[in-house]
């Protein structure tokens, strides 16, 4: 194991990563921007080490700064956590090549995971689901329309370097189609410095679930079950659950095999994510692999009772992973996840920074809070708005569902507002207490819900 890390973000996840560190024995050195000197991870690190201002393109962006940090404490390897730098090719190369590791998968598969369309293609390729289109880059509007006619309308173009939702256009006709793949190239373009765009067949009212994998490099991979992300605004996860309302065992099991050929195709190594669509017939596709641990990783820990961030540590120091026995999974309770975020769900969610007063957290059976504010706390407009994730957990979704409404009355934050009021509303929803949400649930059915 190492002996000292460093965390290269900050925030509830710099904490999460402190803690399955110290855990485990390994020091941590804390890197951090201006605007983070007084936050949780900085205090709780044995090191810490200013990397520049506020902005994150001069400070958690800062490849230069982060790897002199490094190698200036004596870190031997560097967590990137989600965001920022974690899915970024180049540094993980450049970790690697100044003898540092990179906690995460190898440069290689950031690079052959991130470009959308050659992804899909992969893993068609190793026999994973996939949803039908074009199969590869179309150029242009006769090649859409060939493709489109023999799929059936209606359809998505999708930028190859997009991922995450950005640069989607339906398209319902011959005529839209024109319209739309014009306009979705454009729009690539501009977004991302790459106009190559892909088509497919619009799954209708699909569910976003996603299986965790982990593997390690004796050879070692393994699934820890589904997550249900369903719950989703603007492609912004609000709240995710584990096991998915509607998965039988059968199309649980043929997932997880399916995200097994995935990362045993790729010889991938450390945490990932594969998502899939799956649509109201209970197929599934494959729509995206993440190369991170995600912001919804407690879910997949409380449902397995594995430490994900643990294995990561162990996996990248050479280690096998400790969870192998353990396979196959199935869920052991049923856990949901609730981000809060500094936004006001009354004006359109929009960001609230500002100080916290009063920070009362929930407790009691069945309750986990990841949190790296406190009362007094500061949060800064320059960052994502997540201040804490509030996970519980019961032996059926009901009795999850019954805590997390008392865990929620209990939490109170003052001073800013947040996106609990938001969250209590989606809990008296019939349609989520059924189970039968769907990815454009809260846009279509959340529209005239007062907060
Ligand atoms: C789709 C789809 C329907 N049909 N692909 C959005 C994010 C990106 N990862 C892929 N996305 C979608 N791809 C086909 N062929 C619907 C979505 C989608 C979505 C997916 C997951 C979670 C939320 C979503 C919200 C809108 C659209």
């Amino acid at each position: 194991m190492f002996k000292r890390i460093l965390i290269a973000n900050r925030g509830e996840i710099a904490l999460r990563v402190n803690r399955a560190a110290h855990e485990l024995g390994v020091e941590v050195v804390q890197v951090y921007s201006t605007a983070d000197k007084d936050t949780l991870p900085v205090k709780l690190a044995d090191q810490a080490i200013c990397i520049g201002p506020a902005p994150s393109a001069k400070s958690y962006l800062n490849m230069q700064s982060i790897i002199g940090a490094a190698q200036i404490s004596g870190a031997e390897a560097i967590h990137p956590g989600y965001g920022f730098l974690s899915e970024n090719a180049d540094f993980a190369r450049a970790c690697v090549d100044n003898d540092l590791v990179f906690i995460g998968p190898s440069a290689d598969c950031i690079d052959q995971l991130g470009n959308k369309a050659a992804a899909k293609d992969t893993m068609k390729k190793l026999g994973v689901p996939t949803v039908p289109g074009s199969d590869g880059p179309v150029e242009s509007v006769e090649d859409a329309r060939r493709f489109a006619d023999e799929v059936g309308y209606p359809v998505l173009i999708k930028a190859s370097a997009g991922g995450g939702g950005k640069g989607m256009r339906e398209a319902h006709d011959a005529d839209e189609l024109a319209e739309q793949f014009n306009a979705a190239r454009g729009e690539a373009k501009v977004a991302f410095g790459n106009d190559e765009v892909y088509l497919e067949k619009l799954i209708q009212r699909p569910r976003h679930v996603e299986i965790q994998v982990l593997a390690d490099s004796h050879g070692n991979a393994m699934h820890l079950c589904e997550r249900d992300c369903s719950i989703q605004r603007r492609h912004q996860k609000l709240l995710e659950e584990a096991p998915c309302p509607v998965l039988t065992e059968e199309t649980r099991q043929a997932m997880g095999e399916a995200a097994l050929k995935a990362v045993r195709g790729v010889g991938y190594q450390n945490a990932g994510t594969i998502e899939f669509l799956l649509d109201t017939d209970g197929k599934f596709y494959f729509m995206e692999m993440n190369t991170r641990v995600q912001v919804e990783h407690p879910v997949s820990e409380t449902i397995t009772g594995v430490d994900i961030v643990k294995e990561q540590l162990r996996i990248a120091s050479g280690e096998p992973m400790t969870c192998i026995s353990k396979a196959p999974m199935s869920p052991r309770c049923h856990a949901i996840e609730f981000r809060i975020n500094a936004e006001d769900p009354a004006h359109d969610f929009r960001p609230c920074p500002g100080t916290v007063t009063r920070f009362d957290l929930p407790g009691g059976p069945g309750v986990r809070v990841d949190a790296f504010v406190r009362a007094g706390s500061k949060i800064p407009s320059t960052y994502d708005s997540l201040v804490a994730k509030l996970i519980v957990w019961g032996d059926t979704r009901d009795e999850a569902l019954a805590r997390a409404r008392r865990a929620l009355t209990e939490f109170n934050i003052e001073g800013i507002a947040t996106t609990i009021p938001f969250h209590q509303k989606v809990l008296e929803n019939e349609m989520f207490q059924r189970g039968t949400v769907y990815t454009d649930f809260i846009e279509t059915e959340f529209s005239d819900v007062q907060f």
